[in-house]
C-alpha cells in the first residue's frame, strides 16, 4: 500500500472486497439510468464503474470480451448475423467485428455509456463503433428482443450484474425471445457473474436458461478486475453444442482471418468447459446446499 493513495473497492455487503490503487478520477456523471464513473486505477488502467461496479479496464478487457465474443463465434459453423445486448463500452462489439460478419446489431440502453466509453477508454472500443457493418440501437435490449422479427446466428448478453434494471436480462421471459430471435443452429451467451461469490444467481440462470433451450453449457475464465477473478458465461443453444468445437478447425479459422487473440486460444476454448466438482455438482444437483465451494458465496 502506498501512503495517502486513494482506493476504490466495490459495495462491502458481498463480505468480500478487492481492491484497486486509484491515481485519478478521470469522470463521473449521472445518467437518467445510473452513476458512471472512470477511474485510472494502478493495477488495471482506466476502469468503468457503473452504479458502484467495476464493468471493464482497459488492461483485462481482452480477458472478458474475448471469451464472451470467441467462444460462441468459433462453435457456429459460420455467424454472419450478430446481436449484442449491453456492453456499451464496445470491447465485445469489436471482438465481434474480428469474424467475418455481415451485420453486428447492438442495442445498449444507456446512450451514455458509449460516450463515455468513447471518450475515456478508446482503447476498448478501438474504432468499433464506425464499422460499417455495426448497426448501434440505443434502448432496452428486453424489449427488443421481445418485438424484434430479426433472426441472428449469436446472440451475446453483456451485462451488469443481476440486480437491479439487469434483472430482466436473467430471466426465462428473455431467454424464451432470444431462442426464437435465433437461426437454426445459433448460439446465444450470457455472462453469468462470479462462480464463487454469485453462485445463487448463477444456478438460477443456468435453470432458467434450461427452461428456454435444451444445451445449457457453463464456462469459465478469468477476469482479475472482477471480485473473485474467476469468472463464468454460460452458452446456449437448440442443437449445437458450444463445447465441442474442433480446435483445429478453429485454428484455421483464426489464421484465415489473421486473428491474434490474447486470451483466447483453440485449446482454451474447450478447457473453459471443463467445470470444478463443486461447481458441476451445484449446477447439476439440485440438492446440492454448496457447503464443498472453496468461499462461502455471499448470495444467498
Ligand atoms: N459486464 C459484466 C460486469 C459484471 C462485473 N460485476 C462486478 N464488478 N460486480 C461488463 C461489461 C463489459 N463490457
Amino acid at each position: 500500500m502506498t501512503d495517502g493513495g486513494s482506493w476504490f473497492a466495490e459495495a462491502p455487503e458481498a463480505g468480500f472486497q478487492q481492491a484497486y490503487e486509484v491515481r485519478a478520477e478521470l469522470y463521473r456523471g449521472r445518467s437518467p439510468l445510473q452513476e458512471i464513473v472512470v477511474l485510472d486505477t494502478v493495477p488495471f488502467g482506466r476502469a468503468l464503474v457503473l452504479d458502484g461496479a467495476l464493468q471493464t479496464t482497459e488492461r483485462d478487457e481482452y480477458a472478458y470480451h474475448e471469451m464472451l465474443a470467441h467462444v460462441p463465434l468459433f462453435a457456429h459453423p459460420d455467424p454472419r448475423r450478430v446481436l449484442i445486448v449491453g456492453g456499451g463500452d464496445g470491447g465485445l462489439l469489436r471482438r465481434v467485428l474480428e469474424h467475418p460478419v455481415e451485420l453486428a446489431v447492438q442495442v445498449e440502453i444507456d446512450q451514455a455509456v458509449v460516450e463515455v466509453s468513447r471518450t475515456y477508454l478508446p482503447s476498448v472500443s478501438a474504432g468499433a463503433f464506425d464499422d460499417p457493418r455495426v448497426r448501434l440501437v440505443i434502448g432496452d435490449g428486453v424489449r427488443y428482443l421481445a418485438e424484434t422479427s430479426e433472426r441472428f446466428d449469436v446472440i451475446l448478453v453483456d451485462s451488469t450484474d443481476p440486480v437491479g434494471p439487469a434483472v430482466a436480462l436473467f430471466g426465462g421471459e428473455f431467454f424464451r425471445s432470444a431462442g426464437r430471435a435465433l437461426r437454426e443452429r445459433g448460439i446465444f451467451v450470457i455472462q453469468s457473474g462470479s462462480p464463487l461469490l454469485q453462485t445463487a444467481q448463477l444456478r438460477s440462470a443456468v435453470d432458467q436458461l434450461r427452461t428456454a433451450f435444451p444445451i445449457v453449457r457453463p464456462y469459465l475464465g478469468m477476469v482479475p478486475a472482477y471480485p473473485g477473478i474467476l469468472w463464468s458465461f454460460t452458452a446456449a443453444s437448440a442443437g449445437t453444442d458450444p463445447a465441442r468445437a474442433d480446435p483445429v478447425a478453429i485454428a484455421a479459422r483464426m489464421a484465415r482471418v489473421g486473428m491474434r487473440t490474447r486470451y483466447y486460444t483453440p485449446d482454451v476454448h474447450g478447457a473453459a468447459f471443463a467445470l470444478p466438482a463443486f461447481l458441476a455438482r451445484l449446477l447439476e444437483d439440485p440438492r446440492a446446499d454448496g457447503q464443498d465451494a472453496p468461499v462461502a458465496s455471499v448470495s444467498e
